[in-house]
């Protein structure tokens, strides 16, 4: 049997399943709000055109209009500035084979229950690989905080007067995932790929900073991680070939054992 045979054959059999890691993208999915002196990215609003009336009898259709960062979605290198004269950096010319690579699930659960501030650092990488072996080159790594079940939007962006609080990456790790590793990008369920309090750090917003200045991609408002395991499952992120598209909203899929 070839691969791609054995693929439909395990799908059907239910020995690989497909894992739906997006959320639902309509009128009340979160999106970020930063310090008020930066630009506001608008969440989504659906206009009908026509519902099956006088505006188109048979057929039913919406205009759809979001800030590319919206819900589930795909930052691309060319969204921030250390990305920006990279090649290849813009949602319509990233290579396509560029959006699937085997997952590795980080799972920091336990962790960011107890703070919510928490980041990842190389030791707790380190103790990962120790546990499950190296990350490879080509990887979709994704941060399982389990802060995708805090549905109450309050509570999942966590805004305080003081900013949001929610985990992330330490600046050292994102090094270490972009420039040894090599991987394709970070994942996590929080609102944005840094942490809520990223806005203090410096540099501001280290994981975008180091990501998409070494080329790499960024999947924000993941769900379903604690479905996978910790490796195993491949991960399909494509984002809207948007052109000069800075992200885009998308749907996540995994195939796991
Ligand atoms: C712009 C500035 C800061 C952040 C973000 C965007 C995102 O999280 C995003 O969606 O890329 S933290
Ligand atoms: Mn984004």
């Amino acid at each position: 049997m070839s691969i791609l045979t054995q693929l439909v054959a395990e799908l059907n059999a239910g020995s690989l399943k497909v894992v739906d890691l997006s959320q639902p993208l309509g009128p009340e999915t979160p999106v970020i709000g930063l310090p008020p002196i930066f630009g506001a990215s608008p969440g989504v609003t659906l206009d009908v055109i026509s519902h099956y009336d006088d505006k188109g009898p048979g057929w039913y259709w919406n205009v759809i209009h979001m800030g590319e960062h919206t819900g589930t979605h795909f930052d691309a290198p060319v969204h921030w500035i250390t990305g920006k004269d990279l090649p290849d950096n813009a949602c319509d010319t990233i290579p396509a084979r560029r959006f699937i690579g085997p997952a590795c699930v980080i799972d920091i659960s336990k962790e960011a229950a107890k703070n919510e501030d928490f980041l990842l650092t190389p030791d707790h990488l380190a103790a990962w690989e120790k546990a499950h072996g190296k990350i490879p080159a080509g990887a979709w790594v994704l941060l399982r905080s389990d802060w995708s079940k805090r549905t109450d939007p309050a509570k999942f962006l966590n805004v305080r007067d003081d900013g949001a609080h929610s985990p992330g990456f330490h600046q050292e790790t994102s090094e270490i995932l972009a420039k040894l590793r090599d991987v394709l990008g970070v994942g996590v369920e929080t609102v944005g790929t840094d942490a809520g309090q990223a806005h203090t750090f410096t540099p501001q917003f280290p994981n975008h900073t180091i990501m998409h200045g070494a080329g790499k991609f960024g999947l924000a408002s993941l769900r379903n991680l604690d479905q996978l395991p910790p490796t195993g499952a491949v991960v399909i992120a494509a984002p809207l070939k948007i052109v000069h598209g800075s992200g885009s909203p998308l749907r996540v899929l995994a195939i796991s054992p």
